[in-house]
Order: C-alpha cells, then structure tokens, then sequence
C-alpha cells in the first residue's frame, strides 16, 4: 500500500461506534473494520448487541459488542473501562446512537422533548467526555458525531430532533475548540435522507400501492433524485475517521446526494 493510501488506513485504530447494531452506525463499523480497524458497538439491550454481533459475523468482522445506554454516565464510563481493559483505548469514537419522535410540536410533551434530546444530544456529551481523557493521553484522537440535514432545516414534527441535532453541530465545534491542541479531530456527518428502520414510516407503500407522499417529496428536493444508503455514508466516515483528515477539524461533513444545495424540481 502506499504511504498516501496508508493515510485513509485505521490499520492498528480501536473504533467506538454507538447504537451500531444495525442501520448506519452497523454499515460504519463495517467499513472501518474493512479498513482495518478494531470495532466495538454498543446497544441498549443484549438482545440488539447479540442480533448485532451476528450481523457482523455473518459479515465476517469481529465485532465486541456491549450493553450499555448513552444517556446513562455512570455505564458510559463502566464501558470505556471495560474497553480499554479487553481491546484498548479508543482511537476513533462515532457518536451514531440516535432517536426520533415525530409529533407536532404543540402536541409534544415536555418529556418526549426531554427524551430525544437526552439520547441524540447529551448522549454524545456523555460519550464523548469519557473516552476524550485516555486520547489527550495517548496525543490523538478522532471523533465523529452523526448529525443531520435537521443540524441545518426544521420541517413539521421534528422539533426536538432539529434542536438536538442543530446542539449536535455546535457541540462537535466546541469539542474541536477545545482539544484540538491535543491531536483530537471532531467531525460531524451530515447524512441526507437515508433508507434505514428510522425513516421506514416515510417509505411506507401506501394502501393504493403508491409511495409515501414523503418519499416522493424527498426524491424531488434530491438532486441524486433517490434516498441515500448507509454505505453512501462509509467513505467519509473513513475518510474522517482517518490521518487523512487530521487538519479537518469542526467540520459537518454532508452526505445527502445534493439537498442543501438544491431548491427542489418544479412538481
Ligand atoms: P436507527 O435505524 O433507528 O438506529 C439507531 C440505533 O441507535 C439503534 O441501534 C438503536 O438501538 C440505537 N439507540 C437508540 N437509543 C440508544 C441509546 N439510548 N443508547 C444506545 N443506543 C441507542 O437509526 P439510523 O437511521 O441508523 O440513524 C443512526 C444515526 O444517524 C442517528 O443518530 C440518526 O439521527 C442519524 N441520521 C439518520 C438519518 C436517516 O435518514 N436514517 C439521516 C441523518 C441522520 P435500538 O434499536 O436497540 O433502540
Ligand atoms: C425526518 C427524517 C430525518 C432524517 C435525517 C435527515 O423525519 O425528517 O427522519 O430527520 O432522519 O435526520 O438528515
């Protein structure tokens, strides 16, 4: 391999990628375990870690695999130490685990606010402060945090998700403030509207066989005029997860087949 190559390599790297048990954060520990990477996931129950470790044995990649909650501190750090102590220090951290509650925003409770953005906002807080001690000592460190095209638009129903998913983009710029002096790069993708169990209900075939009037939408503001994959996503995350980018710092890299440039075809 050349040395340029050897750049985009994670040949030696440990990589954290949470809520990895499928969807997109499965299809970016796949691509950094083809990139030579050791991959480690976590779930919310061992069920989803179990089902996860399959996946990524059937996809021939030894994954470890780990319960644990992004919302819950204490677990976060039981986790990081039990990392460490069976596979090593985290080099490359994703934070991928994410929900979202569609409801009108009037109609929105205060605790279904509160859910959301404790998993898609204070989770990665979370994550991230517990394995940025062991990168400050070991001099680097990549982190790479899933946003979103609501880190940048609202639309109807998505207003916690649009909040945590905007806090998201400025929580990565505020990681890049502070450590970049220590070797750390923190990222964010942007993903467009990708084809996974999160964006099901807008794919839906209605019952008269026709698509989602969403899924049309969305084929119209697309310039790629289709819906991402997550394997759309694995080579920038490679790229970020990579030497390759380490003077790419607070950056929200997206991955969305041309939405935000795009005013949308004239129905
Ligand atoms: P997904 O299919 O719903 O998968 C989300 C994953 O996160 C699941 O494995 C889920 O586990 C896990 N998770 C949820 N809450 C968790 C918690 N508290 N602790 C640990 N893991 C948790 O979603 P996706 O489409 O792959 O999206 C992944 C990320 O990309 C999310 O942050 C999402 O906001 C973002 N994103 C998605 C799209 C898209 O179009 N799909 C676009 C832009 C950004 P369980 O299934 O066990 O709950
Ligand atoms: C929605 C979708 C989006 C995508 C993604 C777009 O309901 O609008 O779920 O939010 O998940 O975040 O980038």
């Amino acid at each position: 391999m050349s040395s340029f190559v050897q750049n985009f390599s994670l040949e030696g790297k440990i990589a954290l990628v949470t809520g990895a048990s499928y969807g997109i954060g499965f299809a970016l520990a796949s691509a950094f375990a083809k990139a030579g990477a050791k991959v480690v996931f976590n779930d919310i129950n061992q069920a989803a870690v179990d089902k996860g470790i399959a996946a990524y044995k059937e996809a021939g990649i030894d994954a470890h695999g780990y319960v644990c909650d992004v919302t819950d501190e204490d677990g976060v750090y039981a986790l990081v130490a039990q990392i460490e102590k069976e596979v090593g220090v985290i080099d490359i951290l994703v934070n991928n685990a994410g929900i979202i509650k569609r409801i009108p925003m009037h109609e929105m409770t205060a605790a279904e606010f509160r859910q959301v953005i404790d998993i898609d906002l204070n989770g990665p807080f979370i994550v991230s402060k517990a394995v940025i001690p062991s990168m400050i000592k070991k001099g680097h460190g990549k982190i790479i945090n899933i946003c979103s095209m609501m880190s940048e638009l609202g639309r109807e129903t998505v207003s916690a998700y649009a909040a945590a998913k905007g806090g998201l983009k400025m929580l990565t710029r505020n990681i890049c403030s502070e450590y970049g002096e220590h070797n750390i790069q923190c990222n964010g993708i942007g993903p467009g509207y990708i084809a996974t169990p999160q964006t099901a209900p807008l794919r839906e075939i209605q019952a008269d066989g026709s698509r989602h009037p969403f899924d049309k939408f969305i084929i119209a503001k697309t310039p790629a005029a289709r819906w991402g994959t997550p394997e759309d996503l694995q080579g920038p995350a490679v790229f970020l997860a990579s030497e390759a980018s380490n003077f790419v710092n607070g950056h929200v890299l997206y991955v969305d087949g041309g939405i935000l440039a795009y005013i949308g075809k004239q129905p």
